[in-house]
């Protein structure tokens, strides 16, 4: 291993693998987790927070929609098509297996623009392809514009990095060390010049961001009029090279995001703008300090909160057990507590976990994913797991056959809500939503419930069943005898 002097716990081991090395990262991890702790508590004792999300985002039929998916997918970054390796076979087996009804689907600037103002229609309609298969199945579709380490053009040989094209790729000569965890290259000077370059903190490069915000006019006003397609994450992961924290978010990122929530909305009024903090730090716990963004569309603004969840004992290689899941566990609440504020300081406005995930090979992984979605559904959050690749992470191995992660994503949730969501829960053959009506939504309720877990169908309390589709897992319900009723609580079970 090379050590950097930018890197402060690798810089203090040797070669030998194990546990000095591990040891090392363990008190850095608890160090910084404690500190992140104690500042979730600060500021928790400040102000109890907001409990859950405000809103949802809607469909065109006016229903909440509750997102169950995954990231789709890593593959995609430096593949020379910029596609997954995903195919619609693919799609079929996870709708059978896990009853998914969203996707954040990995695309990149690189592919959408790969050379100064010169657009590939090809690569759009080849996502347009993609997208059609989720359509074809109901799913809703949120187009993750993906970077990580900026771009492939940050080593000669393209393996770190992905998401900007090269013709953006500026590090003005700066070098880039090897390193064996891949979030270190961020501490790179090649790659923190590329950002500044990007976020014009150098001053040179003002031009960046209007191509970038350009290149998402381009890609909305291919997807505007496909109802499948309701959201955009316009960045993945955000870094501010020199500029940290508050001074990152509130200033480049968030003017950022306005050139490009403007840029859209000349093309496309309806699909909604998801913005996600600075990673670094918000990902463990720490809170965001994004300003707001003005969404000047008739009809009310439609930008939603896309944060990732990443303890850091876990980015550090830890599983969910033993002293590791108490600060995973501290993590994930104030982790929670600043998404809410976030979400209400952005106008109320939905969230979807963008992404968390793990290996689930280690200990006690299972426990941390079902603790992460009962949380979200307890607050009101989508999930996009990461990710739908093969292997250790993921759902399937690479011959297709299904892992441990299968079982536990495939629960029970309310899928399109015709009205105003309040609250739910699920556990193993049961689920209680409790909801307040809208007369004007134009579809019913649709619940997934897993087919295996519900052999005899459903035992439905406080609604009337309007259909149940045993192979499908899909309960259709709608309102009893009370329509007036400001909220209704429905209790599922199997029968
Ligand atoms: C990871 C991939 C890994 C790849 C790395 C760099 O799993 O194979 O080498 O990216 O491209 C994120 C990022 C997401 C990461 C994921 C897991 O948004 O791209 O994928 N992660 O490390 N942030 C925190 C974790």
């Amino acid at each position: 291993m090379v050590a950097s002097p930018a890197t402060g716990w690798q810089s203090t081991t040797t070669v030998e693998e194990g546990t000095v090395r591990w040891g090392a990262r363990a008190w850095a991890a608890t160090t910084i987790v404690a500190v992140v702790a104690a500042g979730g508590v600060a500021a928790a004792l400040r102000d109890a927070g907001p409990e859950r999300a405000a809103s949802f985002i809607t469909d065109g039929q006016g229903r909440s929609l509750v997102q169950h998916g995954f990231s789709t997918a890593g593959s995609a970054k430096s593949a020379p098509d910029g596609l997954p390796d995903f195919s619609e076979a693919d799609l079929d087996a996870e709708h059978a297996d896990m009853g998914t009804n969203f996707v954040r689907f990995l695309i990149s600037w690189r592919m959408v623009e790969p050379s100064p103002g010169v657009y590939d229609e090809g690569y759009l309609d080849d996502v347009a392809e993609r997208v059609s298969w989720y359509a074809d199945r109901g799913y809703h579709v949120m187009l993750d514009m993906h970077q990580d380490l900026w771009s492939m053009a940050i080593t000669p040989d393209g393996a770190h990095g992905n998401g900007a094209p090269a013709w953006a790729t500026y590090m003005d000569g700066l070098p880039v060390n090897d390193h064996d965890m891949w979030e270190l290259y961020y501490l790179e000077p090649g790659v923190i010049r590329a950002f500044d370059n990007f976020w014009n903190t150098t001053g040179e490069h003002p031009e960046l961001q209007q191509h970038y915000a350009h290149a998402w006019q381009k890609v909305a006003s291919r997807f505007a009029d496909e109802d499948a397609v309701v959201a955009y994450d316009l960045m993945n992961e955000p870094y501010g090279g020199t500029l940290q924290g508050a001074r990152f978010e509130a200033g480049p990122l968030t003017q950022m995001y306005q050139l490009t929530v403007n840029a859209i909305r000349e093309v496309d009024a309806d699909t909604w703008a998801c913005l996600e903090p600075q990673a670094m730090g918000f990902n463990w716990g720490l809170p965001s300090g994004l300003g707001f963004v003005e969404d000047s569309r008739e009809g009310g603004p439609r930008i939603a909160f896309c944060p990732h969840l990443y303890p850091l004992p876990m980015d550090l290689g830890d599983g969910y057990s033993g002293s590791s899941k108490g600060l995973v566990d501290g993590t994930i609440s104030v982790w929670t507590a600043n998404t809410l504020r976030t979400a209400e300081a952005l106008g109320g406005v939905p969230i979807i976990l963008g992404e968390f995930g793990l290996d689930t090979t280690l200990p006690g992984a299972l426990d941390y994913v079902d603790a992460v979605y009962d949380m979200a559904a307890s607050t009101g959050m989508g999930v996009a797991y990461w990710s739908r690749d093969d292997g250790s992470w993921g759902p399937y191995d690479e011959d297709g056959t299904a892992r441990n992660l299968v079982s536990v994503l495939d629960r029970p949730y309310p899928r399109a809500v015709a009205g105003e969501i309040v609250e739910w829960t699920s556990g193993d053959g049961e689920l209680t939503l409790e909801f307040i009506p809208d007369a004007e939504a134009k579809a019913s309720t649709e619940i997934y419930l897993p087919p295996d877990a519900f052999p005899d169908g459903p035992v439905v309390d406080g609604a009337e069943i309007e259909a149940w589709l045993p192979s499908d897992g899909i309960l259709t319900i709608v309102p009893g005898s009370d329509p007036g009723a400001d909220s209704i609580t429905v209790t599922i079970s199997a029968a």
